[in-house]
């Protein structure tokens, strides 16, 4: 498999550790998403939306979204809960993720760190709903300490991503306790730590 990734976006990331994880062979190819690379004639006929990530599936079919690529890669492994309910449950973290999380929290890091803007300049609202998107996650952490069932899943991997990178965009984690201890016990599951 080939990802064409960005290694400065969390949404590339977790391709890399689910594919890692589940110990699936893959080329990296660095796609630098501030000079374009992932807006060229060759790219865009890969991935009409312009955007990493994107993989080159071993029988050759191209696969885009972040969130799609992981299910499929980790089809039938344990990132995935066997239950019905508890698939599902995992499926509303992720879609909630690239709705209600990522265009907050990622967003905020990627003006604040990659185009220079003061954390206090941010627009108050991008503040406002990440920080409600990280209250959501402290509230919907239970006793297991991972997001759905007694272990790591998708939903971990997806909101992982970002939500470890948050102070990069200004955000408190230590206002967040169990997210904080979340983010750690997390990076040590899919050994991403470093
Ligand atoms: N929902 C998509 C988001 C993809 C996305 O926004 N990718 C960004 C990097 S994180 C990108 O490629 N931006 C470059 C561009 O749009 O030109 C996913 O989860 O894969």
């Amino acid at each position: 498999m080939k990802i064409y990734g960005d290694s400065k976006s969390g949404n590339c990331l977790k391709v890399k550790w689910v594919a890692d994880f589940l110990g699936l062979s893959s080329d990296w190819i660095e796609t630098d998403i501030i000079v374009g690379e992932s807006r060229t004639a060759d790219f865009l006929a890969m991935n009409p939306a312009g955007q990493v990530p994107a993989v080159i599936l071993d029988d050759g079919r191209p696969l885009a979204q972040s969130n799609a690529i992981i299910l499929h890669l980790a089809e039938g492994s344990a990132l995935i809960p066997k239950d019905g309910y508890d698939r599902a449950r995992m499926l509303e973290w992720m879609f909630w993720e690239q709705y209600s999380h990522e265009p907050y929290v990622a967003v905020a890091r990627f003006q604040v760190k990659y185009q220079g803007k003061p954390v206090t300049e941010l627009e108050p609202r991008l503040v406002e709903r990440g920080n409600g998107a990280l209250q959501r996650m402290e509230d919907g952490l239970g006793a297991s300490g991972f997001l759905v069932g007694e272990r790591v899943t998708l939903a971990d991997v997806a909101l992982v991503a970002y939500t470890r990178l948050a102070h990069d965009g200004g955000f408190d984690l230590a206002r967040y306790p169990k997210v904080s201890t979340w983010v750690g016990r997390v990076e040590r599951a899919l050994n991403i730590a470093d």
